[in-house]
């Protein structure tokens, strides 16, 4: 396993020169290999997890948009699939749980030391917690239901649909997403068309590129259909309600007085709502959604607040602005 790790790991890194996009965090010799995209909610959690834990690792922000399917990052990805199967179908939602393993998305962590692959946001930051003893300890055993409780919660929130897909009865995305989003699964279906003719001869990587071109056209129908589009949005307004009724004065964190894994994932998800034009799921004062829910409005100020959150997403560099999160850049010389 180790050579094929090896050699795999090698030939993903070719093409990852630039010194801007492929670089060591932290300090110390770097235990881990982050492959991951500055904007995508799922490497958001990994980069927020691996910032509590204060440990270095290499990232590498590759460009996943529309489609950048290099399929030597595809072959050292398949080594973390460990037996799931893959995902064909959509409803919006991203959870390798419920949908099964996607070969041509991010993040994908490297254990150097382990010579593994894990894949999965969820394994991925419970692998990390798990190892590394530094940092806030994120998974205590005490909390382990309740965290895992609320982490699929987040995991099953359909953020993909909302990126994606317009509301049929008004589209609230920022501008710079809606004038890029028309016809990305065409584009993204093509680019793997063009990879799945380079790929012709090693069946592998053919059967991961097919199973990612059904996944978009899947795709590209949901966003299509209005009354989809409708309930990932009504979803989404009822999970805010339900954290609304978790939540209270006595909780500083969404599973009692320590922040834990549970919060990193919360953090990433209410700010991605609020970045998109959903943060009236809490302020209310929306035609989808008139009532506030005040305990989450807190909530999220605290978790927008936390150092790790600021680093990792916050001030990423090539997390892009949108115009309903300027408020948190004001403090920038
Ligand atoms: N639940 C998986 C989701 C992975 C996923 O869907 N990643 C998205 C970004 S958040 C992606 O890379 N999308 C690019 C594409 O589908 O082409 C995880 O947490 O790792």
């Amino acid at each position: 396993m180790d050579d094929l790790f090896n050699h795999r790991r090698n030939l993903a890194n070719v093409p990852l020169t630039d010194p801007d996009k492929n670089r060591i965090i932290g300090n110390g010799a770097p235990r881990f290999e982050l492959y991951h995209f500055a904007l995508s909610v799922c490497s958001q959690k990994v980069r927020t997890c691996l910032a509590e834990k204060d440990v270095s690792y290499i990232a590498h922000d590759i460009n996943i948009q529309p489609g950048n399917y290099h399929p030597d990052y595809i072959r050292l990805r398949l080594l973390g699939q460990a037996g799931r199967s893959m995902a064909r179908g959509y409803t919006g939602r991203s959870s390798v749980e419920s949908e099964g393993f996607d070969p041509a998305v991010v993040p994908t962590l490297l254990d150097l030391e382990q010579a593994m692959v894990l894949v999965d946001s969820v394994k991925i930051c419970a692998h990390v917690d798990a190892v590394c003893a530094g940092g806030t300890k994120l998974i205590p055993a005490t909390l382990k239901q309740s965290i895992d409780s609320e982490i699929a919660i987040v995991d099953a929130t359909p953020h993909v649909a909302i990126l994606y897909g317009a509301h049929p009865d008004g589209d609230f995305r920022p501008e710079r997403i809606r004038s890029v989003m028309p016809g990305v699964h065409d584009r993204k279906i093509a680019k793997l068309q063009q990879a799945l003719e380079q790929a012709r001869g090693d069946p592998e990587i053919e059967a991961a590129i097919e199973a990612k071109i059904s996944k978009e056209r899947a795709g590209k129908s949901h966003v299509a259909r209005p009354e989809a589009m409708r309930a990932s949005v009504d979803d989404i307004i009822d999970t805010v309600a339900a954290l609304n009724d978790r939540l209270d004065d006595a909780r500083r964190w969404v599973c009692g007085e320590v922040f834990t894994m549970a919060d990193v994932q919360w953090a990433v998800s209410l700010f991605r709502l609020k970045w998109i034009g959903m943060a009236f799921c809490w302020t209310g004062g929306h035609t989808l959604n008139t009532k506030s829910r005040p305990n989450v409005e807190r909530y999220a100020s605290r978790l927008f607040d936390r150092q790790s959150f600021r680093e990792a997403v916050i001030h990423w560099p090539g997390v892009p602005r949108s115009e309903y999160v300027m408020e948190h850049y004001r403090d920038e010389s």
